[in-house]
């Protein structure tokens, strides 16, 4: 037996070889607010489709790796308290103990490599935390990108990393960091994180080829794609630095540590901002969303 269970819609679409675009749950669970949260999913779910290709929602529900939600799952997740988050090191364990989860792009990244899904989009990736060298912080999601064959498509990081550590760390690891259209590394609300991309490319059918070449020449591992968030969405770094600041001190003097520390500082970071850092969240994912479609369906056009 299978251990991913795909919906009939995905199930269809990779039997006839159709574009196919992965989306993990933490988002859902612990990125966005309630109730915000599920009229978000919903959202990136039509904008995939609009762009012609399958969208894939993934987590793992009563013990069941599914891979594409079904509207009433959605709402489940979008309304669950207390849903697990889970990664590479939890993920068996949710699963064999039939409990629900939602995936990071860790756990989304295998789930869709199980499943035979070479595309996802997401909003952030997580990194190398402010304060690594003492706090050993650094997101299994950097790991993932060097083992799963999936190309990623992300705002950037949040300045709440450390991002010339996460790149030092993504080039450590062989994984290739792709802006798309600038040469500067984008910061999720900013355009510009004042930091080069390690590569610049332009074209969709260039980034499917990229992805499509690793695997012919054995490269485990995936691409990372920054696209920066539209230019009309875009908060200033100026005023998003001291806010940072502000929800950083916040998550130290409340003791927060591990795996509740990126949830922690997104809430945060919403409530210090009024609602605001949610508009921005929103544009930039349905923009990831567009872009992962057309590599997608790039991808599908090529020979394996
Ligand atoms: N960054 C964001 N939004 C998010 C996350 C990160 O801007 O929702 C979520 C993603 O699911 C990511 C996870 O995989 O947080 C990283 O968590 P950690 O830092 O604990 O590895
Ligand atoms: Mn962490």
């Amino acid at each position: 037996m299978s251990l991913v269970t795909l919906s009939r819609a995905v199930s269809d679409a990779l039997d006839k070889g159709r574009p196919v675009v992965a989306l993990e749950s933490t988002i859902i669970t612990h990125g966005l607010p309630q109730p915000q949260n599920l009229e978000v999913a919903r959202r990136i779910e039509a904008t995939i489709r609009e762009n012609g290709a399958e969208p894939a929602t993934i987590a793992v529900i009563e013990g069941v790796l599914c891979v594409g939600l079904e509207d009433a799952q959605l709402e489940y997740l979008a309304a669950a308290e207390r849903v697990a988050k889970l990664s590479r090191a939890d993920m068996a364990v949710c699963m064999a103990e039939g409990r629900t989860g939602a995936t990071t792009v860790a756990a989304t990244m295998i789930a869709a490599r199980m499943a035979g899904i070479e595309v996802f989009a997401t909003g952030g990736i997580g990194g190398v935390h402010r304060g690594a060298e003492t706090s050993f912080d650094v997101s299994a999601d950097l790991q993932e990108l060097a083992r799963s064959p999936v190309t990623v498509v992300a705002a950037g990081a949040k300045a709440i990393l450390d991002l010339p550590k996460t790149l030092e760390v993504l080039e450590t690891l062989g994984v290739p960091v792709i802006a798309h259209g600038q040469d500067m590394l984008p910061a999720f609300w900013s355009r510009s994180a004042g930091l080069r991309a390690p590569l610049r490319m332009d074209d969709p059918a260039a980034m499917a080829r990229a992805h499509r070449m690793r695997r012919q020449m054995g490269l485990d591992g995936g691409q990372l794609v920054a696209n920066p968030i539209p230019e009309e969405a875009e908060i200033p770094r100026t005023e998003m630095t001291p806010i940072i600041g502000r929800a950083m001190q916040d998550a130290a003097d409340h003791g927060i540590f591990g795996k509740d520390v990126t949830p922690y500082l997104l809430q945060r970071i919403y409530e210090l901002t009024e609602g605001r850092s949610l508009e921005a969240n929103v544009a930039l994912v349905l923009n990831n969303a567009v872009l992962a479609a057309r590599i997608a369906s790039e991808l599908v056009e090529l020979p394996a």
